[in-house]
């Protein structure tokens, strides 16, 4: 018997749901973007904040030019009724909390794409054994290629020091190696780097507890994704 979408996400801690939002409603958002990025390169005086930026660390870039932009609507146009219904039906009860949305916007061309020195993280400390905190959305506005500086999550990485998965202090370690040895050891501790790349519309679904991090943009593209958090009650 085939897994459910929900037993999928349990084990592995994301779902990705390709073409979840209409191509027409996202292709509106990202043209706001496009509006608003070619009006801060156009302000008056010639001083563009977007130049200031790659004077800036990597992943500091994102916050900045994330901040910059705003797009009315865009919580309302991605955090649907019916994104809100498949988060519970994966928590298993309605979300007592939601955040508001935010964009996650970073410039192209960083550098060159790496596994090293990222930014591994859980926005909330929460066990393993215990019930699922929250989902967290990731949205994907324009068409975002692998290496195009998409949201990086580790699947599998929730469930850290519970019987038959890698010790959380054996997976901070193989995180410091280096980009060769990085992706075979985390292959043999079972656990699996999933890059949000794909179509606009999609949208990836993440148990909070996961680890996940910025990634370089490698590409010519500006990475238009955004991000929203929802809480259960625990
Ligand atoms: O910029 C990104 O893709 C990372 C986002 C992230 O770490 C977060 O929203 O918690």
């Amino acid at each position: 018997m085939n897994a459910s979408p929900t037993d999928l996400f349990v084990d592995q801690g994301y779902l990705r749901l390709e073409g979840f939002h209409p191509k027409k409603q996202v292709a509106g958002i990202r043209q706001k973007l496009l509006d608003e990025l070619k009006r801060l390169k156009a302000l008056p005086g010639g001083k563009s904040p977007l130049g200031s930026l790659q004077k800036l660390p990597v992943f500091q870039q994102i916050g900045k030019l994330s901040a910059l932009v705003k797009v009315p609507g865009l919580h309302a146009a991605l955090v649907t009724p019916s994104l809100i219904e498949r988060v519970a039906q994966l928590g298993g009860r309605a979300p007592t909390g939601i955040q508001d949305t935010q964009l996650l916007l970073s410039p192209p061309h960083q550098g060159t794409w790496t596994l090293e020195g990222l930014n591994w993280h859980v926005d909330i400390a929460a066990r393993p054994q215990g019930p699922l905190p929250g989902v967290q959305a990731f949205f994907l506005i324009d068409d975002v290629a692998p290496g195009g500086g998409a949201t990086l999550a580790l699947a599998g990485s929730h469930r850290v020091d519970m019987p038959g998965r890698p010790s959380a202090s054996r997976l901070r370690e193989v995180l410091k190696a280096t980009n060769e040895d990085m992706a075979r050891d985390l292959a043999q501790l079972g656990i699996g780097i999933v890059e949000m790349s794909g179509r606009a519309g999609d949208v990836f679904l993440m148990d909070l507890r996961l680890l996940h991090t910025p990634s370089v943009n490698a590409t010519k593209n500006v990475r238009m994704m955004a991000t929203a958090r929802c809480f259960f009650n625990t």
